[in-house]
């Protein structure tokens, strides 16, 4: 930590040599390795990036020029080399610096991410800002070959060929998203990599330095890329020439002085270019480097023996649920086919795709393909299941609209991680889905309190009754209820369960948050003598009106519970109801506030918006 503990800045790393560099990235790795082992992180992606954010911090006059990490999930050296160092021991903490960067956090953090793709775009917005008000200033975008998979991407790459703003994109390539990387933009960039002329090539720029004579070096560096590229594609340009750019690389990218020498060169070319780098994934600590889909975000570890020491608890997560029963039910249905947009491991797709690898897609960072790819495969026969995290599904909510309820195509979209998600923050809650889904019509919406409702979910909606469906449960742990194995029962759509009989106060829950509201029920009943009705709502498109009805005539006090925003979800359900009737009751609405909930432990954040058990107890007493 010699150099490391020493640089609070970047502008203090501008004048270092390739040594200093060279030490300061293998001081960064060990902070970075150090920390993630009792503060777990993005551990993978970082380490594969160290020599990118040292370069461009040695090379670009940041802040004043920009750069825009894609993801961002990448960026802990850039956070730590700029004025964060010690904050990073607080990453994703309650109260902490955030896993991602953030506008608000940092000058240095030229744009805010967490999800993917975005980069080109808003680098390509600031390069035409700067050009418009004449601005002397550059703009990076770091984009990884699994972001690079999204469309917005290809969106911005045919914007800014076009425009012709300055803007540099590095094309960090590390051939892995989360899962293996896929599609035939992968195999055009492996074909690129792996031919011989790249590794002659990155013999001959580690030789070329030696010999200092740079200049002509890079231009045939230059020439021989594109006869590399021409023949690679068989074709007059590569892809990236193609799109209006001025194509670099290969380079080997955990080369700190192939990049700085690099990056200096192509500062002061006009125009849109693209520097393409390979790295390795979790590059300098072998466990990572080894099992790269782990190594992402791994949970807390031991530095020496790379053993991961996470608590394990014996019962199943919602996401092992989820896998299990989508492979239950594709074995007893041929139709049935799983769509994931490149969270196979994250979402348990896996549990399928090792079974029956020929019936699932993994369609690469792409939610709104993934939706409409589905509503395509339901138009011909097929029963899809789409798993999507739910704030990345955000991005394909006019494919459900249009793709999917206007035409009622029975797609099964299953929305993991709804609620409030933990360290990932404020970008990653599935706050918004109930809300934003409901007004839909011809969709059902479903929520399950426990693991084998979710179960029953995915069986009914497989039955004639149900039309496009919107199942959504949370990530994490179950409540350790009976469920492998179990025989399916049939739900009717639309239909609440009482799940305590009582008078005068009523508890509407939706989902696996309503076993806050049971643990609360119980509470109040034996410290309190009060007997709360509570439904299970389950639906909340169609709804029970008949739960609902029961409650508002025969309670004075309903209290809505939910992990979505009030706004717009249950609670608004609730409220139109009664308005719409004239009951003669209060309402009491527990769920997601009008603010953006940032990040902290699940339990942490719960107890922050009022969700944990103790606060629906006080809410009940009230
Ligand atoms: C819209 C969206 N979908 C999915 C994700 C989840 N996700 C986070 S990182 C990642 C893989 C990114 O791969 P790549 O860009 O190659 O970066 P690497 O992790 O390999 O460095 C995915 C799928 C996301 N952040 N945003």
């Amino acid at each position: 930590m010699a150099l490391l503990e020493t640089i609070n800045d970047p502008s203090q790393i501008r004048d270092f040599d390739n040594g200093q560099l060279q030490q300061l990235c293998e001081e960064l790795r060990g902070y970075i390795i150090q920390c993630c082992a009792e503060n777990p992180g993005h551990i993978g992606a970082s380490l594969g990036a160290v020599e990118i954010a040292v370069a461009i911090h040695k090379v670009f006059d940041t802040p004043h020029d920009k750069v825009v990490w894609d993801v961002g999930h990448q960026a802990y050296a850039h956070k730590i080399l700029t004025g964060r160092r010690e904050a990073f021991k607080q990453n994703r903490k309650y109260h902490g610096i955030s896993g991602f960067p953030r506008r608000d956090e940092s000058p240095y953090d030229a744009f805010g991410t967490g999800h993917s793709s975005t980069s080109i775009s808003a680098a390509l917005g600031m390069a035409v800002a700067a050009q418009l008000e004449g601005r002397q200033e550059h703009v990076i975008a770091v984009i990884g070959d699994g972001a690079l998979t999204g469309g917005l991407a290809f969106e911005a790459i045919n914007n800014a060929g076009s425009l012709k703003a300055d803007l540099l994109v590095i094309l960090n390539d590390n051939q892995i998203a989360i899962d293996n990387n896929i599609g035939a933009l992968h195999n055009y960039l492996l074909k690129v990599t792996t031919d011989q002329r790249y590794n002659r090539l990155k013999k001959s720029v580690w030789d070329r330095l030696g010999a200092g004579k740079v200049r002509k070096w890079l231009q045939r560096v230059i020439k021989s890329t594109k006869r590399n590229l021409i023949k690679q594609g068989g074709d007059t340009f590569s892809l990236f020439d193609a799109l209006g750019f001025r194509y670099f690389g290969p380079v080997d990218g955990n080369d700190i002085a192939t990049m700085t020498y690099m990056l200096g060169r192509l500062k002061n070319i006009p125009g849109p270019k693209l520097l393409h780098v390979v790295t390795t994934k979790g590059k300098g600590y072998a466990p990572a480097e080894k099992d790269q889909t782990v190594w992402h975000a791994p949970g807390t570890f031991d530095v020496e023996t790379g053993r991961r020491t996470g608590a394990k608890r014996d019962i199943a997560k919602f996401q092992e649920v989820f896998g299990t029963t989508l492979l239950d039910l594709a074995r007893e249905d041929s139709r049935i086919v799983g769509i994931t947009p490149a969270m196979a491991s994250g979402c348990s797709m896996t549990i399928m795709q090792a079974a029956l690898p020929e019936r699932v897609f993994d369609v690469g960072i792409a939610e709104q393909h993934a939706v409409t790819f589905s509503a395509g495969l339901a138009a011909e026969g097929m029963l899809p299941f789409c798993n999507i995290y739910s704030s990345f599904s955000q991005r394909a909510y006019d494919n459900v609209i249009h793709d999917v309820a206007l035409q009622k195509l029975k797609v099964i979209l299953c929305l993991d991680r709804g609620g409030l998600v933990g360290e990932d923050g404020a970008t990653h809650h599935g706050a918004f889905d109930m809300a934003a889904f409901r007004p839909i019509p011809n969709l059902t919406l479903c929520a399950p309190l426990d693991e084998a409702s979710l179960r029953d979910m995915m069986y009914s909606a497989t039955q004639p009754a149900y039309g496009p469906t919107v199942i959504r449960y949370p990530r994490g742990y179950g409540h350790g209820s009976p469920w492998r194995g179990q025989p399916f029962h049939y739900i009717e759509p639309g239909t609440a369960v009482k799940l305590h009989e009582g008078s005068g106060v009523a508890i509407l829950s939706i989902g696996a948050i309503g076993m806050n509201g049971v643990k609360a029920v119980e509470r109040a009943s034996q410290e309190k003598g009060l007997e709360v009705l509570h439904y299970d709502m389950r639906f909340l498109k169609p709804v029970d009106t008949a739960a609902l009805q029961d409650a508002c005539s025969r309670c004075r006090r309903i209290v809505t519970l939910e992990d979505g925003t009030t706004e717009g979800g249950l609670y608004s359900v609730v409220a139109e109801y009664i308005a719409a009737h004239g009951c003669a009751c209060t309402l009491t609405g527990l769920g997601l506030p009008d603010r953006f909930v940032e990040q902290g432990t699940p339990a942490e954040l719960y107890q922050e918006c009022g969700l944990d058990t103790n606060s629906v107890y006080q809410a009940l007493l009230m």
